[in-house]
């Protein structure tokens, strides 16, 4: 066994919590990037005494990086090659996992030195975890990129009680099959005590592959292993802050800047909104063509409507996001072109970063929020906009293939490869009355609120806990 650290409580994601920024007078300092999971989980860091692994985002080498404190958390970065950056990030993880566990929506890339590198990012990740984390201290490892982490910390740390959380979509057996390392990833995963999903569907996806393919006893969301371990596979839907953006929205500088974006906007009647990363599994394209076509056909008017779309920048280096943004501003251009007026664009938009007082006062000053997946996890933004709607009113146009719609089933739901069914949906949600508006907020709103994701990550917790360990200890909620 490597010799134990001190940490009760280590988390390992592929991202450290914060950014490395140059700061004002040249020299190197951390920036917060402030996501929901770290508002979930540093205060159970906190109590725990907890350390956190992750790379800054950068191509630092190990000797700049120092382990150090932030605002009571312990942070741990890691150091990652331009090569690892290329082949493990860009490459296995977003190239050839991201598309795969979506669908398929775009082709997914396998090459072999892609997953050597996959495999050596992810020892070196375990080996650090093996090394911070206490005797039977926790280990809660995070997505696409850390799958093998798990099984590779517990031939390191078998004192270890470790979890993993799954934040993308488990594809479908029949797509997962196609992956030529398919039994590497499953016995990765295999190395968790409690493996998390967003939804049970993926959870069971996953045991049925693990009875197929690796050849273990299941029994419902159980794996036996031969070793005499089990392993449990459940569905921990994520959330937000829910209560902070609404006391966010309901904030005097918020309800101003909602004001003043909707006269920014030459005060339409209705405004629609759009908020991604720029990623072809969102749907932009089809969801700006499902607009543009309603003011084509007279439905709507650029005089009422606008739909303003915000995508902010992601994964540059990797080809198909590269296409996708000139397609996205090819199509913006096209559809301003031929159907807007001075003054009057029937799209507004935006190729940035928001901070999240500007995104909240972007829901608040929205009518109809639009959000099509193709595939998605979860989708935060759902439940953002669903939150800042204290008032009770918009509307929520959300895709079937979302996880967030078996929570938010008063939105109007749509497939997002039905342009005509999306379209439909649109309109419906433009038209529609008050009352109507009312009674699906009101209904959504007491599922966003009392599953927050503070509850989320207290329940991962709890479950891990409670599983049957011979000598960890648990962690304090
Ligand atoms: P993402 O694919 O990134 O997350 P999503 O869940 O919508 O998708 O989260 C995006 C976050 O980024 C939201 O909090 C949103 O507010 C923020 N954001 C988006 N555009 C922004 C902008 N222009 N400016 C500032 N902030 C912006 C992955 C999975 C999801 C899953 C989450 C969490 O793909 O399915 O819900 O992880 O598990």
């Amino acid at each position: 066994m490597a010799s134990s650290g001190s940490a009760d409580l280590v988390i390992v994601a592929n991202r450290l919590p914060v950014d490395r920024v140059t700061l004002p007078d040249g020299s190197q300092g951390w920036r917060p990037s402030p996501g929901g999971l770290v508002t979930a989980i540093e205060p159970i860091l906190r109590a725990n005494e907890g350390t956190w692994i992750g790379w800054p985002g950068g191509t630092e080498t190990e000797d700049e990086l120092e382990p150090f404190e932030d605002d009571g958390m312990d942070l741990v970065p890691m150091a990652m090659t331009a090569t690892e950056v290329e082949y493990h990030y860009e490459g296995f993880s977003n190239a050839t996992l991201w598309p795969l566990y979506h669908d398929v929506v775009a082709k997914p890339e396998f090459h072999r030195e892609w997953w050597d590198s996959y495999k050596a990012v992810n020892q070196r990740f375990a080996e650090k975890a093996a090394e911070e984390a206490a005797e039977g201290a926790t280990v809660w490892v995070h997505d696409y990129q850390m799958q093998l982490v798990p099984a590779m910390l517990r031939k390191l740390r078998p004192d270890l009680r470790i979890g993993f959380f799954l934040h993308i979509p488990f594809p479908p057996t029949e797509l997962f099959q196609q992956l030529p390392w398919r039994r590497q990833i499953l016995e990765g995963l295999l190395g968790a005590d409690l493996v998390g999903f967003q939804l049970s569907g993926a959870a069971q996806n996953f045991v049925r592959l693990v009875r197929q393919r690796v050849g273990h006893k299941t029994h419902r969301d159980l794996v036996y292993l031969p070793d005499g371990r089990t392993v449990r596979a459940a569905a921990f839907p994520i959330s937000i802050d829910s209560a902070g953006f609404e006391e966010l929205a309901r904030s005097e500088p918020v309800s101003e800047r909602a004001v003043e974006i909707r006269e920014a906007l030459g005060n339409p009647r209705k405004v629609f909104l759009g908020v991604d990363r720029l990623d072809y599994t969102k749907g932009i394209y089809a969801r700006l063509r499902a607009f543009a076509e309603l003011i084509e056909d007279g439905e709507l008017d650029v005089e009422d409507a606008v739909f303003v779309q915000v995508a902010t920048p992601s994964r540059e280096q990797v080809e198909q996001y590269r296409i996708l943004r000139d397609d996205i501003d090819r199509l913006v251009g096209r559809i301003n072109g031929d159907l807007g007026k001075i003054g009057q664009p029937a799209i507004a938009y935006f190729h940035s970063s928001y901070p999240r007082e500007e995104m909240a006062a972007l829901y608040r000053a929205a009518d109809i929020m639009v959000v099509t997946p193709f595939r998605d996890g979860m989708n935060l933004v759902a439940k953002e906009y669903v939150a800042c709607r204290f008032d009770n009113g918009g509307a929520l146009v959300l895709s079937e293939f979302a996880g967030a719609a078996e929570e938010l089933r008063q939105a109007w739901q749509i497939n997002p490869y039905d342009i005509n069914g999306m379209k439909a949906a649109l309109l419906d949600a433009y038209q529609a009355e008050d009352r109507d508006l009312t009674r699906r907020m009101k209904a959504m709103r007491k599922q966003v609120m009392e599953h927050d994701v503070a509850a989320w990550a207290d329940k991962f917790l709890e479950e891990l806990g409670a599983l049957q360990s011979s000598h960890s200890k648990s962690v304090r909620p």
